[in-house]
């Protein structure tokens, strides 16, 4: 903590905190004022993390994974027996309660740890036989790049860099290191999501989180050496998207990148990568819809509802923004579900008893209140929240960036409302009639992450989910996570999936063997 009140953080590389002669301000959310001041790192700072994955790359990449597990076990260890500091930094950083963050975010991320150091012990690989030929065939899994011999690599990598350098093509140098970049959602949860699997798999990792949100990764950077990471395994380096993302993005010695943040990031990353042909992993925003029957069960539809739509300030790309409720119960259910959203108190994050705290930033409120302007000259009507209700503040907050949760109705299909990420606490609810319409309407928009299902009947929910466009499909629930599961988007809701086997997949390079005897 600097004398003026506000952290000053440094990126986090080889192992050691290194400062940076330019730096940025990060808002606390909730008061407006800046919280700390952040990196504004750029491509020689990334060269350097680069430069620093690549020396730990050798002899992390070949300890074995149970040595591996043991580093990462014992990471989560101190992030727990420090959760509650991490709570209190998420939640300035970002705006959101801290019942939230002591909920989920926090231990989230140290079960993240906890998870990939388990199942990195379990995965096998494939093998069958061709007895006519007389051959088996195997497959082997390394991290990016591992089975490449350094100094054949080095010869290769000269010729390609003449290659390139005469014939004007980019080639990649390297094949060890993975680029993360996380959004400021769940900051220190999706961060985790990335590097867990990432460093199990035995890569080397640069990460950089958002420029918004970077408190509690470099927390985390100081309990790395005291879990055991060996120096140049996890570097950390802050700074914004265009500076040391695109950095990351663009370096050649990074093979690898996994991404979650908006779409039109993805277009840019998918763009800046190409001439390299990277590996790429984009999880990106939703426009969820929930399907609710009218044999539903109300009492815990309606109350999941209200958590699906406002949780998290309804920062959470898995967020319900467009409800669709069958006409005959669509009444009731808009009554009840404007009674309960009122109940979900919107105030100070500090308060436990407080469900929502604020939004990011100012830019942002303005966007998602945007949106409700939008409805309102649309003609739709405005049920509760923004403009209808008062939102009362204790005097120190009133220039945070608080928004009462948000229900709208009677907007068409077509409207920006129900085709954009609002990604802050506003649905949108419509009745529907028949079971193929709401397919149709529900599968009606360029995103594809996530679809909730309410209703008891079996035979319905199977063959519902199985239409609908989403990666993600809860009947009855929402955000049960198991994460050995795929995890991802379809259409512009993201490339690839991560989580369990498939996180593991995504961070290793499959081999196929052939052995004639
Ligand atoms: O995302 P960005 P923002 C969606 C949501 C939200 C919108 C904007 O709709 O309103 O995205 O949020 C880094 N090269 N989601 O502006 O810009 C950036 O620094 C490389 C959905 O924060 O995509 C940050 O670390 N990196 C999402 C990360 O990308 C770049 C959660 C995400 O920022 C870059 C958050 C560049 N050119 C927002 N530009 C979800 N699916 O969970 C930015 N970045």
């Amino acid at each position: 903590m600097s004398k003026d009140k506000y952290l000053v953080l440094e990126n986090y590389i080889g192992g050691k905190f290194v400062p940076c002669s330019k730096l940025i301000d990060s808002f606390n959310p909730s008061t407006g004022e800046v919280y700390c001041k952040v990196p504004d790192s750029g491509p020689q700072e990334v060269d350097a993390a680069v430069r620093a994955a690549k020396e730990a790359f050798p002899d992390w990449s070949t300890k074995s994974p149970a040595e591996r597990s043991k580093v990462l076990n014992k990471l989560a260890d101190l992030i727990e027996a420090r959760l509650e500091e991490f709570v209190q930094a998420e939640s300035k950083d970002q705006g959101k309660t801290i019942t939230f963050a002591r909920n989920v975010d926090i231990p989230r991320s140290a079960y993240n740890f906890r998870f990939f150091a388990s199942s990195v012990l379990h995965h096998t690989n494939d093998c069958s036989q061709m007895d006519h030929m007389g051959c088996l065939n195997y497959t082997v899994r390394s991290p990016v790049g591992v089975g490449m011999c350094l100094s054949i690599h080095t010869i290769l990598l000269f010729s390609l860099v003449h290659y390139s350098l005469s014939y004007g093509l980019s080639v990649l140098n390297s094949l060890s290191i993975a680029g993360l970049i996380s959004p400021w959602n769940l900051p220190l949860y999706l961060l985790t999501w990335k590097i867990a699997p990432a460093v199990a798999a035995g890569n080397t990792v640069v990460a950089k989180p958002s420029e918004m949100t970077s408190v509690t990764a470099w927390m985390m950077c100081q309990l790395l050496e005291e879990a055991g990471f060996p120096p140049g395994v996890i570097n950390i380096v802050f700074g914004t998207g265009p500076r040391a993302g695109d950095a990351l993005v663009s370096h050649p010695d990074v093979p690898l990148i996994s991404f979650t943040g908006s779409t039109a990031t993805a277009r840019l990353i998918t763009e800046h990568s190409a001439p390299y042909c990277k590996k790429l992993s984009l999880e990106l925003g939703g426009k969820n819809p929930a399907i609710i029957f009218a044999d539903a069960d109300m009492e815990q539809c309606i109350s999941t509802t209200v958590r699906s739509s406002f949780s998290n300030q309804g920062e959470i790309c898995l967020c319900t923004s467009r409800i669709f409720v069958e006409r005959s119960i669509y009444p009731e259910f808009l009554a009840r579900f404007v009674e309960a959203a009122r109940q979900w108190k919107t105030g100070v994050p500090s308060d436990p008893s407080n469900d929502n705290g604020a939004l990011i930033s100012k830019e942002h409120l303005q966007k998602v209140k945007g949106y409700v302007a939008l409805a309102l000259e649309e003609g739709a009507q405005v049920h509760c929240g923004e403009g209808v209700d008062k939102l009362i503040l204790p005097q120190p907050n009133a220039s945070g960036y608080f928004m009462l949760p948000t229900i709208i109705s009677g907007v068409k299909d077509s409207s920006a409302l129900m085709q954009e990420e609002i990604f802050g606490p506003v649905t949108c609810v419509t009745p529907f009639d028949e079971e193929e319409e709401v397919i149709s309407r529900a599968n009606d928009v360029r995103y594809g992450l996530s679809a909730t299902v309410w209703s008891r009947d079996v035979g319905r929910v199977h063959r519902v989910a199985r239409k609908l466009q989403a990666g993600l499909v809860w009947t009855n629930c929402w955000l049960v996570r198991d994460l050995n599961l795929p995890f991802g988007g379809m259409k512009n809701s993201g490339i690839g999936r991560e989580g369990g086997k498939d996180s593991y997949h995504f961070f290793t390079e499959v081999k196929s063997i052939t052995i004639k005897h």
